[in-house]
């Protein structure tokens, strides 16, 4: 049987076993035919069934969560945690509090989590977990209630060389803290169970900042491989978020204008450049919408989503060098990649996890636009969270700037993998192939190495 007939064989028996998991699919789809390469030279691979079993998670946990909203009345959410593989180390991977949350959308982060994590050099297994809960609108109170409900079951589960869960979408440090504290009160222990802590008790410097500034490093490498470098280029961020503000902010240390955020009702578009520090107090402090930013800034346009144009998400119909999607899954489809392509841009690096759809990427490729795969442009996130489990273990503390360097030496190896395993696969620069096969085979070899377990 040839290599792509095992693949079909292995996508049919996903949608066979697991339907209706479409984002899992195009997770599963994408990393699986990048691999055809490595798998024709090696056949240990097929041997030992790896396709099959990479697929499968070690364990998946779904639960109840009861919780009491401000009114008395009791409401119920659904957990989540996809354990997903710990071939090279302890699960590890974010929670995400969305009301999209469902089982495929948890899985297709878990599985992209495990090549990721293999990526950054660092030992750490793929996870994921969250929940269909919606944090819009609630009160302090009710958050710090669901995030005690979600851990009185998760804390059986997790342990800090077991399983360590960290932010994603709609979880920040002020969920991490809820968290943490319900963690202690059930086991009675303070441990580095959960990453993004606040530093008072047990953070990291610059984990916060950990993905945008990763995500900035990783597109600087790119170019600087090309002869280019970000100075002057004018750069379309999406997202509002924790990704999407630090990957602001380091763009401008790097003499970049990025002109551009949204959430999830509107885009801002800001010729002059983003203002970093309204943007942190609307989001960050204050939990508002960007429609906010546009109050405080008269010189900028707000374009609620109602207006956006059809079929496209806004920021990217924004003439830039250089695209930064941040905010969340296919959100930067066909049509977005056509408009990016007709004015000009050069990169796409990917800062949120998959938000480039399939047919995104082949025409952004095609029409040579340089591209950052998410697995290894947002890597910088879940390396710092390693970071702060080192030190957590080692009950120590290293500055801003020693996390900061270690962070960009980290960055700088996983684009350096990527690239060089491109080269030694005949396609190179490629880098969704590079990161692909790199992570895939240090996760394999360790699989092989332990049995069939
Ligand atoms: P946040 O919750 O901090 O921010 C997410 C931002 O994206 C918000 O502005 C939100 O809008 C917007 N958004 C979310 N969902 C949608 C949607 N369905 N449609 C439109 N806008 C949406 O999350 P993060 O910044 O942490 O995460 C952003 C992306 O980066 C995700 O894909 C995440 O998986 C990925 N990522 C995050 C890492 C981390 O360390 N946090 C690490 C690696 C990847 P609104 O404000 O209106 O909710
Ligand atoms: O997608 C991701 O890499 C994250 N949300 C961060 C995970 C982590 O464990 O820090």
């Amino acid at each position: 049987m040839s290599v792509e007939t095992d693949i079909k064989k292995v996508l049919r028996n996903i949608k066979k076993s697991s339907p209706g998991q479409t984002e899992f699919y195009q997770a599963v789809h994408e990393v699986l035919y990048s691999l055809i390469p490595l798998l024709e030279e090696d056949t240990k691979y097929k041997i030992q069934n790896i396709l099959e079993r990479i697929t499968v998670p070690e364990r998946t946990i779904i639960f109840r969560v009861n919780w009491t909203d401000d009114k008395g009345q009791i409401q119920t959410n659904l957990g989540y945690r996809v354990q997903f593989n710990s071939a090279i180390g302890p699960y590890k991977g974010g929670l995400r509090f969305h009301p999209s949350v469902n089982l495929g959308i948890i899985k297709f982060l878990g599985f992209e989590q495990i090549f990721k994590n293999s990526l950054t050099g660092l030992q750490i297994g793929g996870a994921k977990g969250g929940s269909n809960f919606d944090p819009k609108g609630k009160s302090d109170n009710e958050i710090m209630r669901f995030c005690q409900a979600l851990m009185s079951e998760l804390y059986k589960h997790i342990g800090e060389t077991k399983d360590v869960p960290a932010g994603d979408i709609g979880v920040g440090a002020r969920e991490i803290g809820y968290l943490f504290g319900q963690y202690k009160k059930l086991t009675g222990k303070f441990e580095g169970v959960l990453t993004g802590k606040a530093i008072n008790w047990g953070g990291s410097n610059t984990r916060k900042e950990a993905t945008g500034y990763g995500s900035v490093y990783f597109a600087d490498f790119i170019l600087n491989k090309y002869n280019k470098d970000l100075q002057g280029k004018i750069c379309a961020v999406s997202g509002a978020g924790n990704v999407a503000i630090y990957t602001i902010e380091k763009l401008y240390e790097f003499g970049a204008i990025p002109v551009t955020c949204s959430d999830s009702q509107g885009t801002i578009y800001h010729k002059k450049g983003i203002d970093i520090s309204t943007l942190k107090t609307i989001k960050e402090i204050n939990h508002q919408s960007l429609e906010v930013y546009a109050q405080v800034h008269n010189d900028c346009q707000y374009i609620p989503l109602s207006h956006y144009p059809e079929g496209c998400h806004q920021v990217w119909s924004t003439p830039c060098d250089i695209a930064f999607p941040s905010a969340t899954q296919n959100e930067l489809n066909l049509e977005d990649a056509k408009l990016l392509v007709a004015n000009g841009c050069m990169l796409v690096n990917e800062g949120a996890n998959m938000p480039s759809t399939p047919e995104a990427i082949e025409y952004l490729v095609e029409h040579n636009v340089l591209f950052g795969p998410g697995k290894a442009a947002n890597a910088g996130g879940v390396a710092t969270s390693q970071l702060e489990m080192s030190q957590n273990a080692s009950m120590s503390r290293w500055s801003f700037e020693e996390v900061d360097i270690k962070l960009r030496q980290i960055m700088r190896n996983i684009f350096e993998t990527a690239y060089e395993t491109s080269k030694e696969f005949g396609c190179e620069g490629d880098l969704i192939s590079g990161a692909n096969i790199a992570g895939f085979k240090k996760v394999a070899d360790s699989m092989i190495d332990q049995g069939s377990v």
